[in-house]
């Protein structure tokens, strides 16, 4: 039979590629050898046949004049973008030959490799890139930059990343979306609580903004940033008190809940409303809700968490469901992240055995203070999967980082993205659709695989191939872990003695059937992969790590003392910063915006659609504001990681703190503040 890409014309499934918890189940169709149309595939059963606005105009990005067709040299300064055309064996010539070089001066370890989710396929991401690090015993990056802290605060509670199935809270009868712009970034949640709703379900919406999502909500409870642990508490506070917990849940599942109902007294109802600004009324109101629907689902967004106190904030509202017994009950529980129900075998997938030395760890939150403080110094960047340049917290610091003469830097990626212009070599790589992967979701519970539907673009090769040219020509192409297929990989990936949820599944069933159930079983009644094996309530792993061992409200860190706290959180028609440098998408989009309330606009005498300057130490922004009573006073918000465009004034990250989270050494990116004036 011919290969996909051998079929000019034709419908062939596929699988969203992007870092959404929805991973869809696609419909590609081609004329001519070319994407015509991207459609939802109506026999994915979380699909089913729905996908967001964002990958139906995809193919105007695959297809975009401005993609990279071929592996470039710098010519210009860094930060110009002036490049010249060179080959594929000069460029892998001229990469390794400067990293032998700095490995005979300075050891591998002063080379980083630097890469994120921008392609969610795990060969391409975990695969030969992770390998050929290890196999150079290269610096370390710490993957910190998205869910890191929340992951941490919801494992000290539930053992891991693991919640209910999706598909289940089709059952619930209240839905509390809390941090989540789900309408623009899990619109399959979305689908199934309409569904839910219909069956008389009601949608709560716990959110620091009047967006999309709270608009889509039978009840928008807004609240003022970092303090939703204060408000769990208060609700705990309530439940306690008027009797709605289950206590044989308690008793049978969890430890500590004697010393929580203690510790929860001091939350009372009127302190919680000064912390929250939620008023008293709304807060009972809320708890009771929650202590009396049968069935009640809490799906935990990532706005919680990118604040200082974003582990013990997520930490915390993973504690509610216990106290109703709610994992008991058909669509009740949580879901922050389900991740560890698929959790593939990351030791045969990624090779940690081929480090020769344990090798220093960097947090990729830091990269500005990597780039320009370490001792020793990174001499070397690989850039791949990622577009550090607009998504990392203190922009300006990455970018004086990236400016560094003597840092030799590679750039692997569809596009000159900011982060490129700074790199000495630019190499073009494949889309999604173009390679072989394996997609596994943190959210639902199916594993999907991509075959290359259309022939590469230009000269553009896939991260899995360049780092095979890297690794021949730095003399480990004859090692086994080298030789490898992509096949060969996803079996190995999917061979997790530790995870009986992948039994049976292969390359080979994929191929055959595109996308396969994995066999999770209810958390309850069942033992966590906490140290007892039951919710904890209270954690002495936690209290060990010098933690609250009990769930509590810690404010958020003192930053420079300005007037705003400033959240520049995702928009509906990027997916951080990809789409934001295609024009289809810009358009939908517009302009980016600055939410501010009335009162504080009026005082600054600001009007609807001025221009503003957005400030702090960090640096500074231009955008327009968008004045009324969306966001509380004291918080401006904007959405969207912006490229850089015309002015340069709207990278948002110029603002962000590059500070660490509580737990997981997340980021910080809603704990900034601002000033802000009109332009
Ligand atoms: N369209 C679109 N979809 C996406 C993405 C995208 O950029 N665009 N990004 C993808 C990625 S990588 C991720 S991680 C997910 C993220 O998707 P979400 O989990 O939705 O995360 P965010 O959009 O960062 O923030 C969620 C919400 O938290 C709110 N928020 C901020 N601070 C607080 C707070 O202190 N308390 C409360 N209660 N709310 C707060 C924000 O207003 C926002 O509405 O989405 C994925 N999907
Ligand atoms: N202010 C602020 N900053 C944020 C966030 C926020 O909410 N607010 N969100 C944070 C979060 S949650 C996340 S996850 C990060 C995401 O940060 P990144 O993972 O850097 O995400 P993207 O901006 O989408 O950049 C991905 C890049 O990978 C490229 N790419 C896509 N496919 C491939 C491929 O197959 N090979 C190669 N070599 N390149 C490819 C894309 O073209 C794109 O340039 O951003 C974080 N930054
Ligand atoms: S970005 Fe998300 S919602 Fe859109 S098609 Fe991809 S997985 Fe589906
Ligand atoms: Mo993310």
């Amino acid at each position: 039979m011919k290969s996909m890409i051998e079929q000019q014309t034709g419908v062939f499934p596929s699988v969203c590629s992007l870092d959404c918890p929805d991973q869809c189940g696609l419909l590609v169709h081609k004329e001519d050898g070319k994407i015509v149309k991207i459609e939802g595939d109506p026999s994915h059963p979380v699909t089913q046949g729905a996908i967001c606005n964002k990958v139906r105009h995809m193919g105007e990005r695959i297809y975009d004049e401005k993609r990279l067709r071929y592996p470039m040299r710098r010519v210009g300064r860094k930060g110009d973008s002036r490049f010249e055309r060179i080959t594929w064996e000069e460029a892998i010539k001229e990469i390794t030959g400067r990293w032998k070089a700095v490995i005979a001066a300075e050891g591998a370890e002063a080379i980083l490799p630097y890469s994120f989710y921008g392609n969610m396929g795990r060969i391409g991401t975990e695969g030969m890139g992770r390998r050929i690090f290890n196999r150079m015993s290269a610096s370390r990056l710490i993957y910190s930059i998205c869910e890191a802290a929340g992951s941490e605060g919801y494992g000290y509670t539930m053992g891991g990343s693991y919640g209910i199935d999706p598909e289940d809270s089709v059952h619930a009868k209240l839905f509390i979306m809390w941090g989540i712009n789900a309408v623009s970034t899990n619109m399959h949640q979305v689908t199934i609580a309409e569904k839910a709703r219909r069956n008389g379900a009601k949608i709560v919406v716990i959110d620091v903004h009047n967006n999309r999502t709270a608009k889509w909500a039978d009840w928008f409870i807004p609240i003022l940033p970092g303090t939703d642990s204060a408000l769990a508490l208060g609700m705990m506070h309530i439940l306690f008190a008027e009797g709605k917990v289950d206590e044989d849940f308690l008793h049978q599942y969890t430890v500590g809940y004697e010393e929580l109902r203690e510790h929860v007294k001091q939350y009372s109802p009127e302190v919680v409303s000064s912390i929250t600004g939620v008023p008293v009324d709304d807060l009972f109101k809320l708890a009771r809700m929650y202590g009396e629907t049968e069935s009640a689902f809490i799906r935990i967004g990532n706005g919680p968490q990118h604040h200082d106190n974003g582990g013990m904030t997520i930490r915390t509202i993973a504690c509610l469901p216990a106290l109703t017994g709610q994992w008991l009950k058909l669509g009740g529980g949580a879901i922050k992240g389900n991740g560890g129900h698929l959790t593939l075998n990351h030791r045969a997938l990624e090779r940690p055995d081929l480090m020769k030395t344990s090798t220093r760890r960097i947090n990729m939150n830091l990269l500005g203070s990597a780039l320009l403080e370490l001792d020793p110094p990174i001499r070397s960047l690989y850039v791949y999967n990622s577009n550090p340049a607009l998504v990392a917290p203190h922009a300006n610091k990455v970018r004086e980082g990236l400016s560094r003469d003597d840092l030799f830097t590679v750039v692997h990626d569809l596009f000159l993205t900011e982060t490129a212009s700074y790199a000495d070599i630019v190499l073009p790589a494949t889309s999604a659709f173009e390679n072989t992967d394996l997609y596994s979701s943190y959210w639902h519970h199916y594993v999907q695989i991509q075959q290359p539907v259309i022939a590469p673009f230009g000269e553009s090769k896939s991260n899995d191939e360049v780092f095979r040219l890297l690794a021949a020509a730095m003399g480990f192409g004859e090692e086994q872990a080298f030789l490898d297929t992509p096949e060969d990989m996803i079996n190995q990936a999917l061979n997790n003695p530790n995870n009986p949820n992948l039994q049976g599944i292969t390359a080979e069933r994929l191929m055959e059937q595109q996308f396969i159930k994995a066999s999770v079983k209810p958390l309850f009644p069942g033992k966590l992969r906490t140290p007892s094996g039951k919710i904890e309530l209270y954690s002495k792993t936690m209290e060990r790590r010098g933690f609250p061992a009990l769930p509590t409200y810690v404010p958020l860190a003192e930053d420079e003392p300005l007037p705003f706290l400033f959240i520049p959180t995702a928009n509906h028609n990027f997916l951080n910063s990809t789409f934001s440098n295609n024009e289809k998408h810009v358009q939908l989009e517009k302009t980016p915006k600055l939410y501010m309330n009335i009162a504080d606009a009026s005082a600054l005498g600001i009007a609807a659609g001025d221009a503003v300057r957005v400030w702090n130490k960090r640096g500074s922004c231009e955008l327009k504001a968008a004045v009324g009573e969306d966001v509380l006073p004291g918080v401006v918000l904007c959405q969207g990681l912006w490229a850089d465009g015309e002015t340069g004034k709207s990278t948002l990250n110029a603002l962000t703190p590059d500070r660490v989270a509580d737990m997981g050494e997340g980021a910080t990116f809603f704990s900034g503040r601002v000033e802000v004036e009109k332009c």
